[in-house]
């Protein structure tokens, strides 16, 4: 057999379903092949995206949804360079997403010719791994490896680029058993004495707190979590990555932290005696960034699954690494069922939460005959029950989704969290949609965000997706806006449309259907509207371009310092990095 046979024979027994790729990035003889052999499979269903970073956000979105691998197929040129977003914004986010760069040209080589790249080179810092397959012999087992780490262990993006002549060459077809990979060992349960000194503080702390990330979503630890944190009279909070990973409605539930996170959550971590922080990496955007004076007087336990993380950010006490939901339960076990804690402190640490809760809570207010973003968004919880996959580009209707959608269910907020990559919502719902074609796929888009990937309507309406865009248009990059506002004098510099185009249009030309919606007194009845319209739905909502996300973390300043309001000064200080 062929090794390109070898190739998609190999992902039609992994049970690939789908493989995102723009058009003719397969060439003549790939193609061919394909519709011959696979176009009939159960499996490996096309997806033509109309860019390869579209393809890797989709195969990126589908991942996130459904916990298995996302892949792409692209030829090895600028196809495959095209890709490098969607992979780092994947990695950083540890979604699995893997890319296949196949040498399916007819007339190319390994050697120094047009278009012949390092494409092993060039990947090496946004992806877990990769490979370069130089021989068939290694083709089948290199392809099942670099599928099984993509999901295992810490997620993350795998690229695997493969020579015309492991395609051209021909051999046996074998489907090579993966279950020692030389080097790489995935943790399970955390280290005994590790797990007993972690005990050890959670028994003896008087304010603690669970700072949770994607890893509780990702090693599927909510019932684990609810079980012991409910046991042992816990608060649980959530980093962005982490929505969804808690129920809004547990009694333990202390809404989410970070730069626009709640105040009383971010003030619980502040002023708590033990972080135990599950599957997160004190990025700065949950900590504030200052990390000598993060939580000041606690304790920190650190269970994650990748070592590499623990002591990067933030001076850990107490590190334990494995996976999120087996240690939870490992703690969960190991504090005997005896052990009540103090009711009169834990009382104390709840009435002081819920305090700091009254003094700033997060309510949604629309003033004025201008939709808010804030309440277009806490309307879709609304109708929603909270129950949709949301996902987002990155601006301030990424930050109004986290505060005012509240995410019932792990995997249904998804958002790129790490890199912040614009023009990933729209790609990223079209793979949510096709993980999941049973539920309901919002993608939430920045009008500027938007403009980066709007192409990918052909996608959406060709596969007569059901799938629902609301369209936040504020005519602004409204979180560039917002820090030009708040940090530069109100210097306005480009981050205003001098000419925002008409979405509605833009929709209709690609097949989909579109309306716009302006007035906050028929929101609630067009949203439901669209919602009941079968298909790939535009819905544009004009929107109050000076609304401004409130609350903020002080940029450089510590936790408990944010700022609610136009009114409230800004420290002196080094202007920071917004993007
Ligand atoms: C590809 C990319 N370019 C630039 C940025 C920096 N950036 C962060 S948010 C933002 C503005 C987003 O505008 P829009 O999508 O309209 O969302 P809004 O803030 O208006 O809700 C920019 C330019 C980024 N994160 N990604
Ligand atoms: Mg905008």
């Amino acid at each position: 057999m062929k090794g390109l046979e070898i190739f998609f024979k190999t992902l039609e027994k992994e049970k690939v379903e789908f493989l995102f790729s723009p058009p003719n990035s397969f060439g003549r003889t790939a193609d061919e092949l394909f519709e011959k052999k696979f176009s009939k499979s159960k499996y490996l269903e096309r997806i033509v995206s109309g860019t390869e970073q579209g393809a890797s956000h989709m195969a990126d979105g589908y991942a996130r949804v459904t916990g298995k691998p996302g892949v792409v197929v692209c030829d090895s040129d600028t196809s495959a360079t095209n890709t490098i977003t969607g992979l780092q914004t994947a990695n950083m986010d540890s979604a699995s997403l893997v890319v296949f760069v196949c040498h399916f040209s007819e007339d190319k080589d390994l050697t120094n010719i047009f278009e012949t790249i390092d494409h092993v080179g060039i990947s090496r810092s946004c992806t877990k791994h990769n490979f370069l397959v130089k021989k068939i012999d290694d083709l089948s087992r290199t392809i099942r490896e670099a599928l099984h780490l993509s999901v295992t262990g810490r997620p993350g993006t795998i690229l695997v680029d493969i020579s015309k002549e492991a395609l051209d060459d021909s051999a046996n077809f074998k489907f090579p058993s993966i279950d020692n990979i030389s080097g790489y060992k995935v943790p399970t349960f955390g280290p005994k004495k590790d797990i007993q000194k972690a005990v050890k503080l959670i028994m003896s702390a008087k304010r603690p707190i669970v700072f949770g990330g994607g890893g509780i979503v990702i090693s599927e630890a909510t019932k684990a979590l609810q079980k012991f944190a409910n046991r042992l009279k816990i608060p649980v909070t959530l980093t962005l990555m982490g929505l969804g990973g808690y129920p809004p409605d547990d009694p333990m539930r202390v809404s989410w932290i970070g730069m626009h996170g709640s105040y009383f959550a971010n003030m619980a971590v502040h002023n708590s005696d033990l972080v135990i922080c599950i599957g997160a990496r004190f990025d700065d955007r949950s900590t504030g960034g200052v990390f000598d004076k993060f939580a000041p007087d606690a304790n920190v336990i650190h269970i994650d699954i990748d070592p590499s993380t623990i002591n990067k950010n933030i001076k850990v006490h107490c590190p334990v690494v494995g996976d999120a939901k087996s240690v939870i339960s490992q703690l969960d076990e190991s504090i005997p069922l005896t052990f009540k804690p103090d009711k009169a402190e834990r009382d104390e640490w709840f009435t002081q939460i819920k305090e700091w809760e009254s003094t700033h809570p997060t309510v949604a207010n629309q003033k004025g005959k201008v939709i808010k973003t804030s309440y277009a968004i806490d309307t879709l919880s609304k109708i929603t029950k909270g129950k949709a996959v949301v996902v987002t580009d990155v601006g301030q209707h990424q930050m109004w989704v986290a505060q005012y959608y509240q995410f019932e269910n792990p995997r249904n907020q998804i958002t790129s969290g790490g890199l912040g990559t614009m023009g990933f919502g729209f790609p990223a719902a079209i793979g949510a949609k096709l993980g999941r074609p049973k539920d309901m796929v919002l993608a939430v888009c920045g009008d500027g965000s938007f403009q980066m990937n709007m192409q990918e309507f052909s996608t959406a309406v060709e596969n007569n997706l059901d799938l629902k865009i609301i369209l936040i248009n504020n005519g602004h990059h409204g979180m560039v806006r917002q820090w030009q506002t708040l940090f530069f004098n109100k210097n306005y510099s480009c981050c205003k449309f001098d000419l925002n185009p008409d979405y509605v249009k833009i929709a209709k030309s690609y097949g989909a259907k579109s309306f716009k919606i302006d007035s906050p007194k028929h929101l609630e009845a067009s949203i439901k509207e669209g919602f009941s319209t079968k298909g790939v739905v535009l819905m544009e909502i004009v929107v109050d371009h000076t609304e401004m996300v409130y609350p903020m973390l002080t940029p450089g300043g510590t936790m408990d310092n944010m700022l609610f309001g136009p009114d409230d000064p800004i420290p002196a200080g080094p202007v920071p990095d917004m993007s």
